[in-house]
């Protein structure tokens, strides 16, 4: 290890690729650190891992970086992907890095519905608010009044609020940070990993290109200055009236439960058909 590299990047991530795929200022490194701090922190080897992604600047977490078994998959299919390598191989960790377009847009369905069957997985969302590889259209997760490539006016729809819409749909551990919350972020991270059903991190996160741009937030600096000035602790969220929380961004927990979980059910079912035949 050199003295300047950093020791994430150099025990978990691969040697002989390009180190990033991001635009200066964007908060998906940031994101990635909290994983690799997560899997670090908790002493789990990286190749008991399966990392899946779909297609969006925030799909380039894992593939091809981390070093051990990613599937880069298609737009919006990351789930489903993942959800037969649960199954066919429920012993390993298996995780999901993908954008707020690719999982709430056209994936929208893949995740509402293993967070119903509360398959084993950790998924991190990375919602920057946008479609941000694809020139900055409006997504499912862009606030009212937004002003994207797509709505020049300010965006005229309601925005999904994902950590509730997932808690709704039945997901074992909900929580939501931004990327002025790193430390709260892994925290998150490790308690998705060690849950034993489906575990969503919402991580809120800067697109200064794309978002930052049309929407004349400004720049990174001014994007983390936001989440800091703007962030309100969900139980301090839950005594405030609708519209004192308006512009605001809830983060904490949202769900932590204990439920039957899908993946160990099939793997018993197995064993018992087994011993039967
Ligand atoms: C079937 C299909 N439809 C559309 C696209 C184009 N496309 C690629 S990425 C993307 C949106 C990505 O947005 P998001 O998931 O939020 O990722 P970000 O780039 O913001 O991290 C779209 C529409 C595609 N690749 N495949
Ligand atoms: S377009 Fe936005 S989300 Fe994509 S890498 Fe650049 S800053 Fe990040
Ligand atoms: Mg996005």
């Amino acid at each position: 290890m050199t003295p300047t590299a950093h020791p994430l990047r150099e025990k978990y991530t691969r040697r002989h690729v390009a180190r990033t795929t991001t635009c200066p200022g964007c908060g998906i490194g940031t994101v990635s650190q909290s994983i690799l701090w997560a899997i670090d922190e908790l002493q789990l080897d990286i190749d008991d891992f399966i990392f899946v992604s779909g297609i969006g600047c925030s799909a380039w977490v894992p593939s091809p970086f981390y070093n051990t078994d990613t599937l880069h998959t298609t737009h919006g299919r990351p789930i489903a992907f993942a959800t037969g390598v649960k199954l066919g191989l429920p012993h390993k960790h298996v995780m999901v890095v993908s954008g707020d377009g690719d999982l709430t847009a056209i994936g929208g369905n893949h995740l509402i519905h293993a967070a119903r069957r509360n398959i084993n997985l950790t998924v991190v969302l990375i919602n920057n608010g946008i479609y941000g590889m694809t020139g900055g259209q409006t997504a499912p997760t862009t606030p009212p009044g937004i002003k994207t490539i797509t709505s020049p006016y300010g965006s005229m729809e309601y925005d999904f609020d994902v950590a509730e819409m997932v808690t709704a749909a039945g997901a074992s551990y909900v929580a939501r940070w931004t990327t002025h919350h790193p430390r709260q972020m892994c925290r998150a991270i490790k308690k998705g990993i060690e849950k034993k059903g489906f575990a969503l991190i919402e991580a809120v996160s800067q697109c200064p290109v794309q978002f930052g741009r049309a929407s004349k937030l400004g720049g990174a600096t001014r994007m983390l200055q936001h989440f800091k000035e703007n962030s309100v602790r969900r139980e301090k969220a839950l005594e405030m009236a609708p519209a004192q929380l308006e512009g605001k961004i809830i983060v904490g927990e949202f769900v932590d439960r204990e439920k039957a979980e899908l993946s160990a059910q099939w793997a018993r079912l197995r064993c018992e058909l087994a011993e039967e035949a």
